[in-house]
């Protein structure tokens, strides 16, 4: 896989499918959520379209969900909110694929900064993370 650098920011969805040249659907914002009761780290690949039903997460994790604030993401992927990676966090954490993803052949994703990104299919990012395919909205 490569990572492509751009000059410009790819900091939000909208921008990265500007500089790549896709539908915003085909970029996966990799969102981490916090589990209320147990304060585990929870993360979810979503399509660049569609917006997390905070509902539903809670459903799949078992507990209330919230946002992560910028520190806890930090923290539990190593990455800055902009360039979060869906992988190579210093360690594994529960991950939920959204399955609008599966109907695209090439997706991208943040590779580390806000300005890299990296494209694969839906079923290696779901092999790499080890994702649960879940609807997301
Ligand atoms: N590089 C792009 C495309 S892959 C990217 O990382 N997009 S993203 O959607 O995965 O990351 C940006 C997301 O971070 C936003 O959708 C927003 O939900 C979240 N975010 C932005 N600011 C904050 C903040 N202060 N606290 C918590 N989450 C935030």
């Amino acid at each position: 896989m490569t990572v492509i650098e751009f000059t410009e920011s790819t900091r939000t969805a909208q921008e990265a499918a500007a500089r790549v040249g896709v539908e915003v659907g085909q970029i996966v914002k990799s969102l981490i959520f916090r589990a209320v009761h147990s304060g585990r780290p929870i993360l979810v690949l979503t399509s660049g379209a569609n917006r997390v039903n905070e509902q539903r997460l809670a459903s799949y994790v078992g507990e209330p969900v919230e946002r992560a604030d910028a520190e806890f993401v930090r923290a539990v992927s190593g990455f800055a909110i902009g360039g979060v990676a869906p992988l190579g966090h210093p360690q594994p954490m529960e991950t939920y694929l959204d399955q609008d993803l599966l109907r695209y052949e090439q997706i991208w994703a943040a590779a580390g900064t806000p300005n890299a990104m990296f494209a694969l299919t839906p079923a290696q990012l779901q092999e790499i993370t080890g994702a649960r395919v879940v609807e997301i909205q």
